[in-house]
């Protein structure tokens, strides 16, 4: 059987009526890039129930790799996450109300989680094929970072052999057009061809 690697994508959220993520990691799913299947799912933005469904995905398929993708509304390039910390803080409340200040994502748990994924070598990679990228030391402290570390921590619990990674992506054109104030914004095509290539990077450093 192929190997496979899982995509995740989020719902809409904060008044949005689209999550590019979500239209990403679909455009993805069911494709093979470098010997790798991709399978793909649509996470909540509600606390714990993102943790929850990415789990069960992780269960379902038992992808040799995770790449968690979410919205950076504000960003204007793809942002390869290096770190995931245990750390809930809201800026607005998610999609069931919740409003969480100043909790953990895992009571007890360690401080931070680095990407397992090769960070560095995705965000020099799609420079080098002119796509905007850097590495990004903070994944916020909303429904992202928390989904980033609590895969991190089950992986790492359950799933050691399993890499994870986390990129954020900007709003894409249909959202940014007329807006006001202005809007940074990216294609919906160039974000799918960057998560492509960071896909090929992750199935690169899987072969022995
Ligand atoms: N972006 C939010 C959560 C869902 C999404 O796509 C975030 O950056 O936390």
């Amino acid at each position: 059987m192929m190997s496979r690697i899982l995509l995740t994508g989020f719902e809409p959220f904060g008044g949005e009526k689209v999550n590019p993520s979500e239209l990403a990691v679909k455009q993805l799913e069911g494709k093979t890039i470098a010997g790798l299947e991709v399978v793909a799912g649509v996470l909540p933005v509600v606390t714990v129930k993102c943790i929850d469904e990415a789990v069960k995905l992780i269960e379902k398929y038992e992808p040799v790799a995770v790449l968690n993708v979410g919205q950076a509304g504000g960003r204007v390039e793809l942002s390869i996450e290096k770190v995931a910390i245990n750390v809930k803080d809201y800026r607005i409340p998610d999609n069931e109300g919740n409003q969480i200040r100043y909790a953990p994502v895992v009571e007890g748990g360690p401080d931070a989680y680095f990407a397992t994924i090769p960070v560095e070598k995705i965000a020099d990679s799609l420079v080098e094929k002119v796509i905007p990228a850097s590495v990004s030391y903070t994944a916020g402290t909303y429904c992202c970072n928390e989904v980033f570390y609590g895969v991190s921590h089950y992986l790492r619990n359950n799933k050691p052999g399993v890499l994870n990674g986390f990129i954020h992506i900007p709003f894409i054109l249909e959202q940014a057009a007329g807006a006001k104030p202005p809007r940074a914004s990216m294609p919906l095509e160039v974000i799918v061809k960057g998560l492509e290539i960071a896909v090929e990077v992750v199935a690169e450093g899987l072969e022995k």
